[in-house]
């Protein structure tokens, strides 16, 4: 339940941190529809503060004011027609929506739709939302208690009771109007500070989609391991984020032999169609929360690696990031004009980004590896080849996979793939392979920046 990403079977999401509902917009329509991907995970559309010390801070957007659809992506009418759009080229919206708290103590003022707020007073006429609809003040510093974490707040934000049937029905009255605007389905943010079976009362309030069926829902959970809340909490809520691959995909870029138990249920992963995965995440790419060597976008090589052996694998349901450039700043926001407006996506005449937005998403290895996970959902891996750094597999008779560390493969192998000639996705067709009639094909790699291979039965010939 609640797994259905509603795209017509398509299977990875993409997510556009920080980017303004018109960019998004003419992203799906020029290239996220030709490229194959399902959808896009957008930053909270809702009402959140305004900060400009530090200067429009990314993390303004995860301390709500209202729902009310104004935010610094856009207006709701710009919301509005970014889905449809979005909806006509196949690709559907998956919004980020915080429901454990309102913004933090000690700030008051005025959110983005121009509605006021006082935190310290419990006052949030947008919503509106007062005292009583709030756990009394205490602050998580104790991971270990479960209660703790449900019921006390999360770095000073103020913390909603979800027990509550109010708060209930206003969070619901919030989801459901964007299920009617077209939304299908939610990426859940500090799931683990909500208790499932509020989670679960606030869902069964909510409509199908118009179309028919339920929303979508990824829970984030920060489960790795050694605290008491597990993903296993959620699992029947919808999908989780499964923070421990962000770790085992970053030590098999490093040692391909670790690749090898890349999916580790001993560990206590998740079930993998419960299991919502990705490289990275806008927490973690910056050290705010969720632990790990993580690789981002800032070491390219791997970064792509990950990505390929992500969407080439049988696990999970893939989220790519696609993130905006920053330095040693953890809290600067996206790029941004003079009066500190977000920046529009430039993009670049060979189809890269400029102007600090990094789009990871365009990267060959990690748009076209999309066609791949398409074509070969519901397979399993099979005739796995991995020695020496270099990795291989077919995925049932439907795809081949092949990724060498040092740049160079040179092997012939077992591809379980009906004899033909075939398209290297990731080079768009400029290498070609070869399978002959017992299934035995040529792997051949020379590349030093994106050392992959890759080919699916019915690609681009
Ligand atoms: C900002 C300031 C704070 C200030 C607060 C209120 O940085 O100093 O007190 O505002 O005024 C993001 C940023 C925060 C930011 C917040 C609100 O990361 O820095 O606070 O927005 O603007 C835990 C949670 C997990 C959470 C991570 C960050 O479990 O849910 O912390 N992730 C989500 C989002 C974040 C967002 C929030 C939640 C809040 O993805 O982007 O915060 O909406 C262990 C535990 C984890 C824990 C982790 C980090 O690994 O297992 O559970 O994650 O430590 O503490
Ligand atoms: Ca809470």
């Amino acid at each position: 339940e609640y797994t259905d990403p509603h795209c017509d079977g398509k299977q990875a999401i993409v997510h556009l941190f920080e980017w303004k509902w018109s960019d998004i917009a003419n992203e799906c329509e020029q290239f996220l529809s030709q490229k194959g991907f399902c959808g896009v995970q957008i930053s909270p559309a809702n009402e959140h503060i305004i900060k400009t010390n530090p200067p429009a801070p990314w993390w303004e957007r995860y301390q709500p004011i209202s729902y009310k659809l104004d935010s610094r992506s856009g207006t709701e009418a710009e919301l509005v027609d970014m889905i449809q759009r979005c909806r006509k080229v196949g690709l559907r919206i998956y919004v980020d929506v915080v429901l454990n708290h309102m913004a933090g103590l000690g700030q008051s003022g005025v959110g983005t739709a121009g509605s006021s707020f006082n935190s310290d007073n419990y006052d949030f006429p947008g919503v509106p939302f007062t005292r009583e609809h709030f756990h009394k003040h205490c602050e998580i510093n104790n991971y270990g208690d479960a209660n703790q974490v449900r019921n006390c707040y999360l770095v000073a934000l103020t913390d909603l009771d979800q027990g509550n049937e109010y708060v209930r029905n206003k969070i619901a009255e919030f989801l459901n109007r964007l299920i009617d605007l077209g939304a299908a389905g939610f990426r859940v943010d500090a799931a683990k500070h909500m208790w499932p079976q509020d989670i679960q009362a606030i869902e069964q309030k909510l409509k199908d989609l118009p179309e028919g069926g339920r929303p979508f829902f990824a829970h984030e959970v920060i489960d790795q391991g050694g605290e008491p809340i597990t993903t296993g909490e959620y699992t029947s809520l919808g999908y989780v984020t499964e923070f421990r691959y962000c770790i085992k995909l970053g030590e098999g870029v490093h040692n391909f032999g670790n690749f090898d138990n890349a999916v580790d249920y001993g560990w206590g992963m998740t079930p993998s169609d419960h299991a919502f995965v990705f490289v990275d995440n806008h927490d973690n790419q910056r050290s705010h929360g969720g632990g790990g060597h993580i690789i981002t976008h800032k070491t390219p090589r791997d970064y792509k690696m990950a990505s390929a052996f992500m969407l080439a694998n049988d696990y999970g349901f893939v989220r790519i990031m696609s993130s905006y450039e920053f330095g040693s700043n953890t809290e600067q926001g996206p790029p941004h004009n003079g009066d500190l407006s977000t920046k529009d996506v430039r993009i670049n005449a060979d189809g890269s980004c400029g102007d600090g937005w990094v789009c990871e998403h365009r990267w060959a290895p990690i748009a076209n590896m999309v066609a791949f996970r398409n074509a070969v959902v519901g397979t399993n891996k099979g005739n796995y080849y991995n020695q020496n750094n270099q990795i291989a597999f077919s995925r049932g008779n439907k795809g081949f996979f092949a990724m060498a560390r040092d740049g160079h493969m040179d092997v012939t192998l077992q591809t379980g793939l009906p004899p033909g000639q075939y398209c290297d996705l990731i080079t768009d067709c400029a290498t070609k392979i070869t399978v002959d009639g017992s299934g035995m094909a040529h792997i051949v790699i020379n590349n030093n920046e994106e050392p992959i291979v890759a080919f699916i039965v019915g690609g681009p010939t």
